[in-house]
């Protein structure tokens, strides 16, 4: 069975990064040892939301496993707190990493061209050095143009898509995908591009009008499990977008059609389903 470590954190109530990433990977067969980085009591959408961070408890944990002898296939990280974290996630991806480690970073710092209510420009400009070591980093397009320095453009042509992977892949990511890229009226979905090969490769299917939140990290937790499995790179982006689309779906034929996150439980059936294609 392949091993994942994801390291985010756990917003008790809201679902969201670990309460998301947890379930969806063991769903798809795959071990997963999780490294919270702060407890909050819901994420930071709700008003008042309380924090805890648990920067001090990552080093000793890491260090426990590694005197244990622990590996991983692959490491995948989410929405990390502050600045002196990227560098301690760093050292932790440095330890952990071999020549097969895949290491995938979600940079989670915004969206809708505006950053989460905890960061700034400083934080997502250090999220870069992240990007800058990772085999796979799936930003949005907001946390994209933070990252590269690009500007953030809510209509656009495959050029600016292009330009923006271009920017990521000369930050370092081996191969950026770009998430939530509509090249059609009425489609959506990722591109990405293999910087090694220089080669582009997209999915897109129907948009679905209405966004949620959350949805970025369950693409990301589907996209992440399904390169860990070995699917090729067009398989894995379909299967994160058709299962991030049929949750949103399924979702929106709840009447009290919750705004914190989506229904993803109730897809996740489908889900182990489509891993079997
Ligand atoms: O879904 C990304 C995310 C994760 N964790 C926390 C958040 C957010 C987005 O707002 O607030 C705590």
């Amino acid at each position: 069975m392949k091993r994942i470590l994801t390291i985010q954190d756990i917003s008790c109530f809201g679902k969201c990064s670990l309460t998301v990433a947890l379930p969806i990977l063991s769903s798809m067969g795959i071990e997963t040892a999780i490294l919270p980085t702060a407890v909050l009591s819901t994420h930071t959408l709700f008003k008042g939301f309380t924090c805890k961070d648990l920067s001090d408890q990552l080093k000793p944990i890491t260090d426990h496993w590694k005197n244990e002898g622990i590996t991983f296939d692959a490491i995948y990280t989410g929405y990390l707190g502050t600045e002196e974290e990227i560098d301690t996630v760093i050292n932790i991806i440095d330890m952990f990493r071999d020549k097969d480690t895949l290491v995938f970073v979600d940079p989670a710092m915004g969206d809708n061209g505006k950053l989460y209510a905890a960061f700034n420009e400083h934080y997502a400009k250090k999220n870069a050095d992240l990007c800058a070591i990772a085999d796979i980093a799936d930003p949005n397009i907001t946390e994209a143009a933070y990252l590269t320095g690009l500007p953030y453009k809510e209509e656009y042509t495959e050029d600016y898509v292009k330009e923006l992977l271009f920017a990521l892949a000369d930050i370092g990511t081996k191969t950026p995908i770009l998430t939530g890229v509509s090249l059609a009226e009425g489609k959506t979905g990722a591109m990405g591009y293999d910087a090694g090969k220089n080669e582009f490769f997209i999915y897109q299917n129907d948009r679905i009008p209405k966004s949620y939140h959350g949805t970025g990290d369950i693409f990301s937790s589907v996209l992440a499990g399904a390169f860990v499995l070995g699917k090729d790179r067009t398989s894995a982006l379909k299967l994160a977008a058709d299962y991030t689309a049929n949750t949103i779906a399924e979702t929106l034929k709840d009447p009290k059609d919750p705004w914190y996150g989506v229904n993803f439980e109730a897809t996740i059936p489908q889900l182990v389903e489509a891993i079997k294609k």
